[in-house]
């Protein structure tokens, strides 16, 4: 009894002393390295009493506000508008192309039935028994569907079952298309790889990768045989399970491909579905790419949405994980840190990649395409526009500081 009440005894001393020790004992946080400036800006005037909030606002990047946004969707005109029946989803990004714009997308056409039924002749998602099509505009605003750029493959090839989620590159007078593909049977436990088409106009015809340019990583194993992704022995990296959005961008002498991974047995995390990207990189745009040893390059997001910028990449980060609706940028299209926190961003963003993408951080962003969201009826294309938001005043107050 007695060795009960000092153990119990030495572990109140010892938790009263944790607790002194964290409000109390600046050798943890050096509150010397920073400026009265810095003090000033954040409103913290006692630096003896340092919340845990303060100390990571001391520690944040500085930033200013030259990367902070505000965004608006809105809908489209002519074919790209809803449409009862069909699905038109996953803009790529747009093209300026003598004076008309170009966009590629997935379509798909009939009612989502889901996994439950008969998978073998229903469509399991939206994105289920696409092919990819393209449509072309004067203004941006209002969309002429052109035709068929790129379709699933014959019974038996790599993505016979949907070629979907497109990104486009041009580069050196050629244009690349990259997807992502299934192969039959769409059940829950499919792996999702990537192709790649290319043809030497934006019309076509398009030549398609005979393999898969990209696949998931193959060290996680399945747990038991049924159709169930959360049932795992192992995990595996980040990408075990699917690779999605595919992007590619020509940096520095070599192409950069940015995708989603989607891991075996996923989580839900503090932030939500557990989604990072990983980047791979080829001295040609046909490959072969190579995953970098750096992967995952983020912790959180879902479609792939990056531009250059100063020399570096930056990335939209949007809808899942702990650091949703941020953009990041990287010097070296590898270590990401955020610029700006924004209220939300809209999905599967297609870029505008005629913008001047050097005038300030966010162009690329004043206006491009996304998709509405419902996985439940005939989803469409939509356009969005964002802007700078430098001040937050009232009507008629005078926002400028002396
Ligand atoms: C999107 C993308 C990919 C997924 C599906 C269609 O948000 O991440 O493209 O496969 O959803």
């Amino acid at each position: 009894m007695k060795s009960i009440i000092r153990f119990l005894l030495l572990g109140l001393v010892l938790v009263h002393w944790g607790c002194t020790c964290d409000t109390h004992n600046p050798g943890k946080f050096d509150a010397s390295i920073y400026s009265e400036q810095d003090f000033d800006q954040l409103g913290i005037t006692n630096k003896e009493y340092l919340s845990a909030a303060s100390k990571r606002a001391l520690q944040w990047e500085d930033v200013g506000n030259e990367w902070f946004i505000e965004f608006e969707v809105f809908d489209l005109k002519g074919d790209l508008a809803y449409e009862e029946g069909i699905v038109r989803r996953d803009p790529s990004s747009v093209l300026k192309i003598n004076g008309n714009y170009f966009v590629w997308y997935s379509r798909s056409t009939g009612p989502t039935q889901g996994f439950a039924g008969d998978i073998e002749n229903e469509k399991v998602f939206p994105w289920d028994r696409c092919d990819i099509w393209y449509a072309t505009s004067e203004d941006g605003l209002t969309w002429k569907e052109e035709k068929l750029a790129v379709p699933r493959g014959p019974k038996g090839a790599y993505d016979d079952r949907s070629v979907f989620t497109v990104e486009v590159m041009e580069w050196d007078g050629m244009y690349y298309l990259v997807y992502q593909t299934v192969k039959s049977p769409y059940n829950v436990r499919v792996k999702n790889q990537v192709g790649l088409a290319w043809s030497d106009s934006p019309y076509g015809p398009w030549t398609k990768s005979e393999k898969p340019i990209l696949s998931p990583a193959d060290n996680g194993i399945w747990k038991g045989d049924d159709d169930n992704r959360f049932n795992v022995e192992k995990k595996g990296d980040f990408d075990s399970h699917k690779l999605h959005d595919p992007c590619i961008i020509p940096y520095k002498g070599k192409f950069y491909l940015y995708y989603k991974g989607e891991q075996m047995g996923e989580e839900i995390t503090f932030g939500g579905r557990q989604i990072r990207h990983g980047v791979a990189i080829a001295d040609n745009p046909n490959g072969p790419y190579v995953k970098s040893p750096f992967n995952p390059i983020s912790n959180s997001g879902h479609e792939i949405c990056v531009w250059p910028y100063n020399g570096g990449i930056a990335s939209l980060i949007t809808t899942d994980g702990p650091e949703k609706n941020t953009i990041q940028w990287s010097p070296d299209g590898i270590n990401f840190s955020i610029k700006s926190v924004i209220k939300g961003a809209p999905h599967a963003i297609g870029l505008n990649r005629s913008a001047d993408i050097d005038a300030e951080p966010t162009e690329i962003l004043r206006w491009g395409l996304t998709h509405k969201y419902m996985n439940n009826d005939y989803q469409y294309i939509r356009g969005f526009r964002s802007w700078r938001v430098t001040t937050h005043v009232a009507i008629g107050e005078n926002s400028k500081s002396e």
